[in-house]
């Protein structure tokens, strides 16, 4: 397998493949080989109530990540002592308001690696694929994103209707910012963390994949696509709510196509000091 796999391939890929397969030139460089070494890698995981999914996540993480950061959405079980168990060296940070997105972008903030991957801690996403992901930025991506409808990729997980919901926002996105991309809604991603200011993220819920990938594009950044092969999540409930956070991602997509409502995660100082401007004008 190669480091950055093709852009993308056909919108109406080809049937989610239900188990993962090895290519002959992954059985040569595994994704648990060490990459450049002196890249250095973090790994951000949201947590919501994984201290039984986070084990299996924890182990499959390759050694030579230097960075783990678990950022945990108030877990009501015993999420961060299992971390703490697992991982004496884990950063803990503390999501500063309810949703996957506030945390991933916390999770970014608190990143000190030259690349920053984000994976799920339910088990559905095997952290021995990250190594593909790092090589595609060392390749040369600004984003290497997830894609379960390239070669080797697939979805043991996915249904029907997810599927169908996923395909009609590829669709969007495709269309609205004309793009090939073979895959929208997955979230095992990795980006250079220089890149990530360019992004000014504002989602706090799970459009936030969507918001990386739209925006990554908006900034002129190279995206590239890796197979990725998705696993029902080991134990416990989904947070994903299919139709409001459906809704979102189009909002998200309307959003920063069109700059109409946009929020932006730096214009926030610049809006303050307009308003102070004009607060100190008024007054004077
Ligand atoms: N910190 C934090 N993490 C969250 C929050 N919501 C979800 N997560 C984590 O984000 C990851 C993805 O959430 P899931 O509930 O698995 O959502 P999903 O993968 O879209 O849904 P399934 O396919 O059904 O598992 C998991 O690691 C969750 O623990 C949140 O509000 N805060
Ligand atoms: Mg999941």
């Amino acid at each position: 397998m190669t480091a950055t796999a093709p852009p993308c391939h056909d919108l109406l890929a080809p049937a989610l493949r239900g188990s993962p397969t090895a290519t002959p030139a992954e059985a040569e460089r595994p994704d648990t080989a060490a990459t450049n070494a002196e890249t250095r890698v973090s790994v951000v995981i949201p947590t919501k109530n994984e201290a039984r999914n986070l084990p299996w996540v924890l182990r499959r993480i390759p050694t030579w990540v230097d960075e783990v950061i678990v950022v945990d959405g108030q877990s009501t079980d015993e999420t961060l002592a299992v971390a703490r168990a697992l991982r004496s060296d884990v950063v803990i940070v503390n999501e500063p308001r309810p949703g996957k997105g506030a945390a991933i972008r916390a999770g970014f903030r608190a990143a000190t690696g030259d690349i920053v991957v984000m994976i799920d801690a339910d088990g559905s996403m095997d952290p021995t694929e990250i190594g593909r992901f790092v090589r595609a930025i060392e390749a040369g991506a600004d984003l290497a994103k997830g894609s379960r409808r390239l070669d080797t990729g697939g979805s043991a997980d996915i249904t029907f209707i997810r599927d169908c919901g996923n395909r009609v926002l590829l669709l969007a996105a495709n269309v609205l910012f004309r793009r090939r991309f073979s895959e929208l809604c997955y979230g095992f991603m990795a980006v250079r963390r220089d890149a990530i200011a360019d992004l000014e993220l504002v989602s706090d819920g799970f459009e936030i994949e969507t918001e990386i990938v739209v925006r990554a594009v908006s900034a002129g950044h190279e995206v590239a696509e890796v197979p990725s092969f998705e696993y029902p999540r080991r134990t416990g409930a989904s947070n994903l709510n299919a139709v409001r956070d459906g809704l979102r991602i189009v909002r998200t997509l309307l959003q920063v196509r069109t700059g109409i409502g946009r929020r932006s995660g730096r214009t926030t100082g610049t809006r303050r000091a307009r308003r102070q401007v004009s607060r100190s004008r008024r007054s004077a």
